[in-house]
């Protein structure tokens, strides 16, 4: 029965990155007047610069379909004439200044002397690295050559010349339309600015590049939590010295949590975007997902704000777990095939920190990642609709960071991350079920299951885990057996 058990647990270890897509059609109007680039789509990139203009006309009538459609170019949610009819229409227009100062943090960065190479792990599906926008900002690993079938570098990996695929188990990075997520990410992250095309990005024109650790595949853009491990420890061994998780579930995993804590790298994660049933996100500090919710010094918990100002209603927060808000309602960036769309979600949220603690960690020279973590955090534009939402109440704002007075430093840091001990789960107890045949698995941690309160879960008393996120199943077991389903929710 053990080794069953385990052989459950091995299978049933699963992380989730899916954006949170919109259901319903919308159309986006864009005339901002100034551009920040002669990026041609920056106009609808207000978490760059928002001057107020970029507006989302949203009707909501049970369209069928992906309202991302093909996503070719930026016109969203692309519902013809043939359909009309009990139609509701809303329209919410954005706010000018809700955003991240990029422009003047690049002119800001532009200045410098003097500034050190970052590498960003994106820990996420594959990136589209032959993308136009994204072509010069990939890491390569100098020390490989590749093509040749030799693991020339000697670190384990044949040919990793973009990264790796844990994904595959191959170093094929770069999948095709699965790889959505992360190509969408690493343009946030680092798209070329000023090219004349697509979009520009935080730190696209910094000394930042994006290392490609392709983890999640498949139609669900879920993976194992195995493969995020091997995923980490590569980035360490191989000079990344930020990674960007724009994924999660509500199961903790030990070996997650070892990893991280373990690691003298900064982990900017996303702080997950609440409940599939509902739509509304969730309350981080009493229902955690991880690896957002560790309560670890190296982690950076990133809640998703929109373009009105507000918190976004999808978006999870918690006032001691969710450490900042960035951007992360219809983010326009880089997709697979040289294209561009909308994507919304705290998954979106999260590269904007990452790139912008890669800039300040850029820019100055001689401080630690735990500095400039502080000055990122210290740096925010604090904003009433964030009290009591996440720990500084406030909006990432990159050009104060890229000013930040560096005496104000604590120099408290982290350097030797120390592992916690992972308290074994007990093999019996009681408590209650969740209520209804499809109840969700709380949040994390171990389940004390009761006898008889749903029969179909387990005729004996024993534990369960958190289901997993992004519409999967959960387990649960114990001296006896069970099984059962919970729905999830995306990233
Ligand atoms: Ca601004
Ligand atoms: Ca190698
Ligand atoms: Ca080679
Ligand atoms: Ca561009």
């Amino acid at each position: 029965m053990k080794k069953l058990l385990a052989l459950i647990l091995s299978l049933t270890m699963i992380v989730v990155t899916v954006p949170a897509v919109r259901s319903e059609a919308s159309t986006i109007y864009t005339i901002q007047g100034s551009s920040a680039s002669d990026d041609t789509l920056v106009s609808n990139q207000w978490g760059l610069e928002n001057d107020g203009s970029f507006t989302v006309e949203t009707q909501k009538s049970g369209y069928p379909g992906n309202p991302f459609g093909r996503r070719n170019g930026f016109v969203f949610g692309m519902f013809s004439g043939g359909w009309s009819g009990n139609t509701l229409t809303e329209t919410l227009q954005a706010v000018e200044g809700i955003d991240v100062n990029a422009q003047e943090a690049w002119d800001i960065y532009a200045e410098a002397e003097e500034t050190r190479e970052v590498i960003i792990a994106l820990i996420d599906t594959g990136v589209d690295y032959t993308h136009e926008d994204l072509k010069d900002s990939i890491w390569t690993n100098e020390d490989e050559i590749p093509n040749n079938g030799i693991d020339d570098d000697n670190n384990g990996y044949i040919d990793d010349y973009y990264g790796w695929n844990f994904y595959n188990n191959s170093n094929r990075v770069y999948q095709g339309s699965e790889d959505e997520h992360g190509t969408h990410g690493a343009g946030t992250i680092a798209a070329s600015i000023d090219n004349g095309t697509g979009v520009a990005s935080v730190a696209g024109n910094a000394n930042v590049k994006i290392m490609i650790l392709k983890a999640l595949g498949g139609s669900e853009g879920s993976g194992t939590t195995e493969a995020v491990v091997e995923a980490i420890k590569y980035a360490e061994a191989n000079g990344a010295s930020i990674v960007n998780l724009s994924l999660g579930s509500t199961e903790d995993d030990d070996e997650l949590y070892n990893a991280i804590a373990g690691s003298d790298m900064l982990f900017v994660v996303a702080a997950g975007n609440g409940d599939s049933r509902t739509g509304i996100g969730t309350n981080n500090d009493s229902t955690p997902t991880y690896p957002a919710s560790y309560d670890l010094d190296n982690i950076i918990s990133v809640a998703n704000i929109s373009y009105d100002g507000t918190l976004d209603s999808s978006s999870n927060y918690g006032s001691n777990s969710v450490d900042l808000v960035a951007p992360g309602t219809y983010i326009m960036s880089t997709t697979p095939g040289n294209d561009y769309g909308y994507l919304t979600g705290t998954s979106m949220s999260a590269p904007f920190v990452s790139a912008a603690v890669a800039m300040v960690y850029s820019y100055f020279t001689d401080i630690s990642l735990a500095d400039a973590q502080e000055i990122v955090l210290n740096s925010v534009t604090k904003l009433d609709s964030l009290t009591g939402k996440c720990v500084t109440g406030g909006l990432l704002n990159v050009a104060a960071a890229l000013q930040y007075d560096l005496s104000e430093l604590s120099g408290e840091g982290w350097s030797e991350a120390e592992l916690r001990e992972i308290e074994e789960a007990p093999s019996f107890g009681f408590g209650n079920m969740p209520g209804g045949d499809f109840g969700s698995m709380p949040g994390g941690g171990d389940y004390w299951g009761r006898p008889g309160d749903n029969s179909w879960y387990s005729p004996n008393p024993g534990y369960g885990r958190g289901g997993r996120s992004g519409g999967g199943y959960g387990y649960y077991y114990g001296p006896g057996y069970g099984f059962s389903f919970s729905w999830g929710y995306g990233f």
